[in-house]
């Protein structure tokens, strides 16, 4: 299937969290592709992957990358497409760095950015997105929301009648 959500990472070392972000499209049916691409060590091949995505049918680009972290802000200057911005808790400041770098855009080229490490929330953002114009994707993340908040109240329910945490 054509995918409609490129998953961006700066390095292979950055697969571990990024794999979230596709384990929450793969479970809402949204078909993906990944790619490791570096800002700074392909900075070519950065603007070319961006600057093609709308063409090639992309409707969103997730860009997941640690440290000093410009590939969220490098593949939004060349494409009009949303980008969500995941900052890898890598590094000695293990994510700070990234998360500054990815957050802190310029006006006018704006990143949707999630917590540290949070590829998940950054694959349902996408998701969120991908909603707007899609009833299958809008009824998916309704359902999953029921799903969640069904077991938010089973763990209540379970607080109520002394059965959560009772080896406390
Ligand atoms: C960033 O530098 C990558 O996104 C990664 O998080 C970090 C370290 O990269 P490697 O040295 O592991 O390739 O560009």
């Amino acid at each position: 299937m054509q995918p409609l959500v490129g998953i961006v990472m700066g390095s292979d070392s950055d697969l571990g969290v990024m794999r979230k972000a596709a384990g929450a499209l793969e479970g809402l049916g949204i078909p993906f592709e990944m790619s490791i691409i570096s800002a700074h060590r392909t900075p070519d091949r950065a603007a070319e992957y961006s600057r093609s995505a709308a063409q090639r049918g992309l409707k969103v680009i997730i860009a997941g990358a640690g440290m000093a972290a410009h590939l969220a802000g490098v593949l939004a200057a060349h494409t009009t497409l949303p980008v969500v911005g995941v900052p890898i808790g890598s590094g000695a400041l293990a994510g700070r760095d990234a998360l500054l770098s990815t957050v802190q855009m310029p006006p006018g080229v704006p990143v949707a950015t999630v917590g540290i490490d949070a590829a998940r929330n950054a694959g349902l953002l996408a998701a969120q997105m991908l909603a707007l114009s899609d009833a299958g994707i809008a009824e998916r993340l309704a359902a999953f929301k029921e799903k969640m908040a069904a077991e938010v109240e089973a763990k209540n329910a379970h607080l109520q009648n002394g059965t959560l945490g009772s080896e406390m």
